[in-house]
């Protein structure tokens, strides 16, 4: 299998981490988001995947795109550890912290909408920065909140097991980090990447650790 990847895609990040925490070799090839105009604008990328977003997964002879159908495929082909809980109910509430994630925060900052930002409405760099600090700031405080109510008493975000809702989360809070979005009214939010961080495989997947980190 190859991860075409750019380290600090939290949509990348999210595959690294199912991969690092299932142990499934990946091969990567490197996209730079801004290099060249964006090496994911060009033919050669789009030819691969021709919505242009990274990650895009070759397996199978096939390319599958959206981080969150590549983590299904991954949990279904290598189920352990389990990435989705045991029951019908904990499952849709992995489901739905992982979704308030990759559909609803996530879409709002990435390279693309700054783009648009600057060129349609004339936002320069602290305008665009401060965009992405509210659109995290609001939906984390939502997120906090279902923790709060899901009252799962555990370390991660549904209990003592690692889910696919940690496995969006934690990408989202590199991107507060490195917006410098303060965590202090996310205290849930800051002690889940705080465990989740002290795992091996979530400490591997990294931006920082990644080899085409700059
Ligand atoms: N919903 C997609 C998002 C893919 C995506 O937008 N990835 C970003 C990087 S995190 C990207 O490649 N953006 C390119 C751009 O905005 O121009 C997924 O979860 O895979």
């Amino acid at each position: 299998m190859k991860l075409h990847t750019f380290y600090r895609s939290t949509a990348a990040y999210r595959v690294r981490i199912a991969a690092s925490l299932k142990g499934i070799p990946l091969g990567c090839s490197y996209v730079h988001l801004l290099k060249d105009g964006g090496q994911h604008n060009q033919p050669a990328y789009r030819a691969i995947n021709p919505t242009g977003g990274v990650p895009s997964l070759e397996t199978e002879g096939d390319v599958i795109t959206q981080s969150l159908a590549i983590l299904e495929y991954l949990e279904e082909l290598y189920p352990e550890p389990p990435l989705l809980p045991r029951t019908p109910l904990a499952r849709a509430h992995a489901r739905e912290i992982a979704l308030h994630v990759v559909a609803d925060m996530h879409p709002l900052n990435t390279p693309r909408v700054m783009k648009r930002l600057a060129a349609q409405f004339g936002a320069d760099e602290e305008a665009r920065n401060e965009w992405v600090r509210i659109g995290i700031r609001e939906g984390f405080a939502g997120i906090e909140a279902l923790l709060r109510r899901l009252n799962s008493n555990g370390r991660y975000c549904l209990g003592n097991a690692v889910t696919l809702a940690d496995v969006c989360l934690v990408p989202q809070v590199f991107n507060a980090h490195r917006f410098g979005v303060d965590l202090a009214p996310y205290p849930l939010i800051a002690s889940i990447e705080r465990n989740c961080l002290m795992l091996p495989a979530f400490a591997a997947a990294q931006p920082s650790a990644q080899p085409d980190a700059e």
